[in-house]
């Protein structure tokens, strides 16, 4: 290994996140993998044959270079119709345990049901990624009551009408306002700072405008001293800034969104493409080792 290898980064951000069952190391950049099983991705969920297929994926992210897997059961692109938390917790739970038959990595899940978060967490996982920041009625009292880490993400709106006139004055504010707010919240009800960590949720109600503000004001978010994590990965603003909806450009886009990401001391990158995303991730740090110094 080469000498100019240096993936260490200090960040103003805490180098460690406290999870229901493990600590995750985060004096370099991790990579989390997202892992779908919602009906578009593995049939409906639930079923033997799906949720070996969503473990086998997992299985083979890790291999790639994810540190955290997270897994969501609930469609949360824009216009997506709700999901009830029954038909949400046979999709997910399944996955949680057959990826803990296998594996120590760092769990997430994307929920917002305080039965799907009580339920994960006892079967192993660490995290819960909620696109609503945990303010339906007692989600954080969940992550509380089961040691879990939580991220909390700023979305203007809800999955069904938050593409349709996203509006801000300075997104880059009301975005670190809206987290800033959030922390607070589960520092009161029991989550404190080294168990969160903050999202400005790319393409959750926002332009391609307010997106590349937000990108461009990510060190702002950095610098409030809590790990930032970016979930930039095959998004349509990329579709948009290209005029070119191809997979291959939104990959593209997504890689160089990430080496800026960690330039800017990004701590966690969210990405459907891990391995490309762990090799960028790892040049980028190499490149810069000291943030903000
Ligand atoms: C994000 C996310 C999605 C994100 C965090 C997609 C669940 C849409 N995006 N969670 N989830 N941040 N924390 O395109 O940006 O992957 S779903």
């Amino acid at each position: 290994m080469s000498d100019l290898r240096t993936p260490a980064i200090k960040r103003p951000s805490r180098s460690a996140l406290i999870g229901a069952h493990h600590v995750l190391d985060l004096t370099s950049t991790q990579v989390m993998g997202v892992l779908n099983v919602t009906p578009d991705s593995f049939s409906d969920g639930g079923h033997y044959a799906e949720s070996s297929k969503a473990i086998e994926r997992a299985l083979e992210m890790i291999e790639e270079g994810a540190t955290i897997i997270d897994i969501g059961g609930e469609s949360t692109r824009p216009g997506a119709q709700p999901v009830a938390p029954e038909i949400e917790l046979a999709r997910v739970l399944p996955v949680v345990e057959g990826i803990r038959r296998h594996s120590q990595v760092f769990v997430s899940v994307d929920t917002s049901e305080p039965r799907v978060i009580a339920a994960v967490c006892e079967a192993g996982a660490d995290l819960i990624n909620d696109i609503r920041s945990l303010q339906r009625p007692g989600s954080l009292e969940a992550v509380a009551r089961a040691g879990a880490a939580a991220c909390v993400m700023h979305m203007q709106g809800e999955p069904g009408n938050m593409q349709l006139d996203p509006r801000y004055s300075d997104v880059v504010s009301e975005v670190m306002t809206f987290l800033d707010a959030r922390v607070v919240a589960c520092g009161e009800r029991g989550v404190g700072r080294e168990r969160v960590i903050v999202d400005p949720g790319f393409g959750f109600g926002k332009t391609l405008d307010h997106n590349l503000a937000l990108m461009r004001g990510l060190r702002r978010l950095v610098a409030r001293g809590l790990p930032v994590v970016m979930g930039a990965s095959r998004k349509s603003m990329f579709a948009q800034l290209f005029e070119r909806d191809a997979m291959a450009s939104r990959i593209n886009g997504s890689l160089g969104a990430a080496f800026w990401g960690v330039q800017q001391g990004v701590s966690i990158i969210r990405s459907h493409d891990v391995r490309e995303t762990a090799e960028m991730a790892l040049l980028a740090s190499t490149l810069v080792a000291d943030i903000h110094d």
